[in-house]
């Protein structure tokens, strides 16, 4: 290596020049302001706190207390709960530390499978099988795109697991929280939400409230539609379960809790607070134009009787354009970065698991960007243009760049 600063800095501006031209249209990613990108690097990314404010095993944290106090009020007051943890580093750990503090190993969990939308922590291949938790899945309706209520809440009461978790990935309409959380806490079981996908939604008073319609807890990632840096966040209303929950983040799942991301994550709360209902509302109302605009150009988009979506996702069937790994990689081409998924039709196969049916689009970080209904449409007809009419990536790749090449400045700060 003869110059590594030069060439590492080739690489991140490779990746800072490319993403300025391409659509992101990932549901699990937003940009940051520059005042969150601002506070993200502070000497506070050298320290060590281990241990809650005012009780660290470290000398030299008076600062750290104080930035961990702000962030965490702030956290607890936009989703009007007494308690939030801000110290677990992503939504994974989140729900380990959720995990912990309800069950035991051997104890069963109960979530929607992965094709149904469930985050693969929620799991036997993920965090729950890792924590030696048994997993059952719940009954789904392909028709609602939903949680089946009637038949999940006879399942849940003959086999009573310990842990009801609710929220998801594949995520266009609320789950039923307030249907059955009752179920579950008639037996003495726990509801958890994972909040990840919707927490920016959640926070401006869209989508669902999970705590107040039942949940016990909300564990989330602080990056995707709530637009701060990347980590976890748990919030409560019950103190038992906060003081383990505060038990198991520290010691047992994080110790250095990169306390760096905490101002950058209070500034995102701030602007969450001030700009959040605006964004939200445009959030899903351009989820909804870009569904209709895809739907009517001949996607096969997900459609139930509340309409596309409620969130900031729209989900399209592709087993007939070529399935979801190649409309991924097509569009990827063109510069527009989407994700391939599963669907609850999928049946699972090794090559269905290489090439789900479908593709999930998220519009929240465009909407940043300033995009609206106009852009959906446009977005809509490149899709097409790309993806049915197989035009060639090369040329409307072009279209893509210069329609991008007008929202560079982030938005709602
Ligand atoms: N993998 C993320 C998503 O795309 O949903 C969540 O962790």
């Amino acid at each position: 290596m003869t110059d590594p600063y030069s060439e590492i800095s080739e690489i991140v501006n490779n990746q800072n020049n490319w993403r300025k031209q391409c659509i992101n249209l990932i549901a699990s990613e937003n940009a940051t302001s520059p005042a969150v990108d601002k506070l993200l690097v502070s000497d506070f990314a050298h320290r060590y706190a281990e241990g809650l404010p005012g009780h660290r095993y470290y000398q030299g944290t008076k600062y750290v207390d104080d930035i961990e106090i702000y962030t965490s009020k702030l956290m607890a007051k936009l989703f009007n709960a007494k308690f939030a943890e801000v110290r677990i580093l992503s939504g994974t750990q989140a729900n380990m530390a959720a995990y912990a503090s309800i069950c035991k190993p051997g104890d069963t969990v109960a979530s929607a499978s992965i094709p149904c939308g469930a985050h693969v922590s929620h799991t036997r291949w993920g965090a729950a099988g890792f924590m030696n938790l048994k997993w059952r899945s719940l009954p789904f309706s392909v028709d609602s795109f939903n949680i089946d209520i009637e038949k999940a809440s006879e399942q849940l009461k003959e086999e009573k697991p310990k842990l009801l978790i609710l929220g998801a990935s594949l995520f266009p309409f609320p789950h039923p929280v307030k249907e059955l959380a009752p179920v579950v806490h008639d037996y003495g079981g726990k509801v958890l939400y994972d909040g990840a996908h919707v927490l920016g939604l959640i926070a401006a008073g869209f989508f669902q409230q999970p705590l107040k319609e039942g949940a016990d807890l909300m564990t989330a990632s602080t990056h995707k539609t709530f637009f701060g840096p990347q980590g976890g966040l748990i919030v409560t209303n019950d103190d038992d379960l906060f003081k383990k929950v505060q038990n198991n983040v520290f010691p047992s799942l994080v110790c250095n809790h990169h306390i760096h991301r905490l101002p950058a994550l209070a500034m995102a709360a701030a602007e969450i607070e001030k700009f959040g209902k605006q964004y939200a509302q445009d959030v899903i109302s351009n989820a909804q134009s870009l569904a209709k605009a895809m739907a009517d150009a001949g996607f096969d988009v997900v459609k139930t009787s509340r309409g596309f979506t409620e969130s900031h996702q729209v989900v399209v069937h592709v087993e007939k354009l070529g399935g979801g790994k190649n409309v991924a990689e097509l569009c990827e081409e063109a510069n527009i970065i989407l994700n391939k998924n599963f669907l609850p039709t999928d049946k699972i196969s090794p090559a269905v698991m290489d090439n789900p049916g479908g593709i999930r689009i998220g519009t929240q970080e465009m909407t940043r960007y300033g995009m609206g209904k106009k852009e959906m449409k446009q977005i809509a007809q490149l899709l097409k243009r790309l993806v049915i009419d197989k035009e060639p990536a090369d040329k409307v790749k072009t279209e893509i760049i210069a329609l991008r090449a007008n929202f560079q400045k982030v938005g709602y700060c």
